[in-house]
């Protein structure tokens, strides 16, 4: 089969804390990604690193009026672009778009009765033009954005009162987009939150008295009741919606057969899967339970929480698919950077300037071993290459590069198909050059359209078509035929 069904959702993938900008526009709340700075020539080995935050660091960032080095706070001004941005995707062929929506330009504190007129304006304009270029938006109510002062009072999602918070947003959203948008996710990445706590859950290590890894866990455990509860309103206040968890797949292999490794790598993925394990089974798994026993972890369940995960579980299982990596038992294995991970290096395989390793049968690898273990609707919302581009005089971007990598990683999603996987999508992480999560750079680009900014935000911001963007909209317009005929 050269094609993929009919009514396959092709499209790409943004969020608001990458591409909006506008930080303190309209009534905004700063949010936990507008004090990621950019560290011109950080090792991307060391970008975890970076990701310690502390209550002085954050007070010092939020006195700090500069977007120069807090790129999230500008973007590629989204906010103000994204009718053009719009009419480039609709120009693509776009059936879905997925955006996430920004809880403090909703709630800038996250603790408002009511939200900010100006930010629902601006979701539902937003929308409401999607709608009438024929894209469908597929929305994530929480993508690395929280309104920072639930960071700095509660500790974030360690404390339980965030729950209501979010519902509360979660409730907004459902009833003023309900009538526009019958997609949802509800955390992105939600595995996330072991790597980096504060970005994906506000959990900061020094307003941990309890211990910083006990307040992960007990944050995840407070994400899992509230995607259960908005899953379940969703449902009730949007009929024909459907709600979807998220995963950042990190595939692993192991580095040798040897015994040792094999079970090195079965344990990163068992890990790995936990997350969509409890959001799809709706139970914790019992080798994670008892791992969690041995730390000394006690998750804060309370009565009735158990029961809510059961009864409301995903309807589908979305996915970000980037790179593999493999895991060994030898201290001597060569370590590479992957997705705010370190894995061991794969010999087979190529990598991406920022250490990624490409792989695209682990594409298909990865959709047949999700859609075996929960045998429901698949959808791939991230996957695409960072790479350095170069604008040739004439005002051209040549990225061959980049159509190789999404040409290798499609055609081997279209084997997945044809094996039966049930797959209702893909959006392609990005459709535009956006601020990078893990870097802050907008040098690491994503799209198939190139924005005029530099990493210190220099430039005119105009929008320019790569060669790739007429090769995704052939992808596009023929449901995939056109991967058979290069
Ligand atoms: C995923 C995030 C996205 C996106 C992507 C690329 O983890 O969900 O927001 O940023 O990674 O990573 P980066 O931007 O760090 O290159």
């Amino acid at each position: 089969m050269s094609r993929f069904p009919d009514g396959f959702l092709w499209g790409g993938a943004l969020a608001a804390n990458q591409v909006e900008g506008a930080w303190d526009a309209d009534g905004r709340g700063p949010s936990v990604a507008d004090i990621a700075t950019y560290k011109p020539n950080v090792d991307p080995k060391e970008y975890a690193a970076h990701h310690v935050v502390t209550s002085e660091g954050i007070a010092a960032a939020l006195a700090d009026p500069d977007v120069t080095y807090y790129p999230k706070r500008r973007g590629i001004d989204f906010y103000h672009r994204w009718r053009e941005d719009l009419a480039l995707f609709a120009e693509l062929g776009f059936g879905v778009l997925r955006v996430s929506i920004a809880w403090s330009r909703l709630y800038p504190t996250g603790e408002e009765e009511t939200p900010n007129p100006a930010g629902v304006a601006f979701y539902r304009d937003l929308f409401t033009e999607m709608r009438r270029l024929g894209i469908e938006p597929l929305v994530t109510l929480s993508h690395y954005e929280m309104p920072i002062h639930l960071a700095t009072a509660y500790n974030g999602w360690s404390d339980r009162r965030v729950i209501e918070l979010f519902v509360r947003f979660a409730t907004t959203c459902f009833t003023e987009f309900g009538s526009l948008v019958k997609l949802w996710l509800t955390f992105n990445e939600i595995d996330s939150i072991r790597r980096h706590p504060f970005t994906t859950a506000g959990v900061i290590e020094d307003k941990s008295p309890q211990g910083f890894e006990q307040a992960v866990y007990e944050a995840l455990h407070h994400q899992f009741v509230a995607s259960a509860l908005v899953t379940q309103l969703c449902h009730e206040l949007i009929p024909g919606s459907r709600m979807g968890c998220m995963l950042t797949k990190l595939t692993t292999y192991p580095l040798t057969c040897e015994p040792e490794d094999v079970a090195a790598a079965q344990a990163k993925n068992l890990e790995n899967h936990f997350y969509t394990d409890v959001q799809t089974f709706g139970v914790y798994p019992r080798l994670i339970l008892a791992d969690l026993e041995r730390r000394g972890i006690t998750l804060p369940i309370l009565l009735g929480d158990e029961e809510l995960l059961a009864a409301h579980t995903a309807d589908f299982v979305s996915f970000s698919y980037y790179m593999s990596m493999t895991e060994s038992v030898s201290p001597d294995a060569e370590r590479t950077p992957g997705n705010t991970v370190l894995g061991v290096k794969n010999p087979y395989l190529p990598s991406s300037e920022w250490g990624w390793q490409v792989d695209p049968v682990g594409l298909r690898i990865s959709l047949i071993e999700l859609y075996d273990r929960y045998r429901k609707p698949l959808f791939v919302v991230e996957n695409g290459l960072g790479a350095r581009d170069e604008l040739t005089a004439e005002g051209k971007i040549h990225d061959p590069y980049r159509i190789a990598y999404f040409r290798s990683h499609l055609r081997e999603m279209r084997r997945a198909v044809d094996q039966g996987v049930e797959l209702l999508g893909y959006t392609s992480w990005a459709p535009i050059d956006m601020i990078s999560a893990s870097s802050s750079q907008i040098s690491k680009r994503y799209g198939f359209i190139h924005v005029d900014f530099d990493d210190l935000g220099n430039g005119s911001g105009q929008r320019r078509k790569k060669d790739s963007f007429a090769w995704y909209q052939r992808v596009i317009a023929s449901n995939g035929a056109s991967l058979d005929e290069e």
